[in-house]
């Protein structure tokens, strides 16, 4: 039987492209997308659509009965350099939104949870190349420590109450369909946009700041699969480390110079350089890969390809 889902944060980054995968997945009538506004015309008009507030426990109650909801993901939060300019409304949304959720699981009124988490995790004392699954984790952003805490959290619903909560570190996430949502990662989104409107881009972080991403359509299938993936598969209850491409600056504005051959970068370091700092450069995702079959499928070349043509 097909699961019925609420999204919550449908118009986001990820909620975007996940919206549109899980209906054509499971129907349209059995993905109720909300958000706290109607923020995107196309997953408003594509299927069901409620306006909801994350923070409001009564209100995810409702549609959840309203719905008969079987697995809620909650794609709301704060991203990373927003977070960092509103910390006590971050952690009021990152934290009090998942409590939501994993007390309806408690109450037994959904079976499934997905949420995700981020390398953001990880910090400046935390091994930079190859991240393991386990290691040192001292994150030093508002949202770094709201997602350890997070993870921390499903694993203790997991363990004491038999919660199905599956989650993912997501690396820096690329799409060509929705605009990036405050993250440090989101130059590797905003660079594609300027190389074809400008040829030029200003680089908000240094020249070799080497970060793990992703290409929006791996972290959508990832989603999708680890959710779908059979319970014993499921190990690790905190959330998977996940990995794809990781490169610098520099190096993705060298591949987008073999499409564009007249594009510039040039580098103008903010705020945001110092949480770059903080992250892994690479990440070992074998756990996911043993568990539930994560790979992936776009590398630095492919995305930057397939980024370039969907843009122009
Ligand atoms: C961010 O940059 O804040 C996010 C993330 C890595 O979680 N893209």
């Amino acid at each position: 039987m097909n699961p019925k889902i609420l999204i919550i944060g449908a118009c986001g980054q990820i909620g975007t492209e996940l919206t549109v995968k899980l209906r054509k997945l499971y129907g349209t009538e059995n993905v109720i997308a909300s958000d706290i506004r109607k923020l995107n015309t196309d997953v408003v008009n594509s299927g069901p659509f409620e306006v909801i507030n994350a923070l409001d426990f009564n209100q995810i109650e409702h549609l959840v009965e309203v719905h008969h909801i079987t697995d809620i993901y909650l794609m709301a939060a704060l991203l990373s350099a927003t977070a960092e300019k509103n910390p006590a409304f971050a952690w009021d949304l990152n934290m009090n939104s998942l409590f939501h959720v994993l007390n309806l699981a408690k109450s037994k009124k959904i079976k499934k949870i997905f949420w995700p988490s981020s390398i953001a995790v990880f910090g400046p004392t935390t091994p930079k190349e190859n991240t393991p699954q386990y290691t040192i984790m001292e994150p030093s952003t508002v949202y770094g420590i709201s997602k350890q805490a997070g993870e921390r959290w499903c694993e203790y619903y997991h363990n004491i109450y038999g919660v199905d909560v599956r989650s993912i570190r997501y690396p820096g996430l690329i799409s060509w369909s929705t605009p990036p949502g405050g993250g440090t990662t989101d130059y590797a989104v905003d660079i594609f946009h300027k190389a074809i409107a400008d040829k030029k881009y200003e680089c908000f972080l240094s020249a070799e700041t080497k970060m793990p991403m992703m290409y929006m359509d791996d972290a959508i299938d990832a989603t999708i699969n680890i959710m779908k993936a059979p319970v014993e598969e499921i190990k690790i209850h905190s959330s998977y480390n996940l990995a794809a491409m990781s490169f610098t600056p520099t190096e993705i504005a060298a591949e987008i110079k073999k499409h564009i051959p007249e594009f510039e970068i040039t580098y103008n370091p903010d705020f945001r350089q110092k949480i770059a700092d903080s992250w892994p450069a690479s990440i070992d995702d074998s756990d996911a890969r043993k568990d539930w079959n994560w790979n992936y499928k776009f590398d630095l070349e492919s995305m930057t390809k397939d980024m370039l043509e969907h843009l122009s």
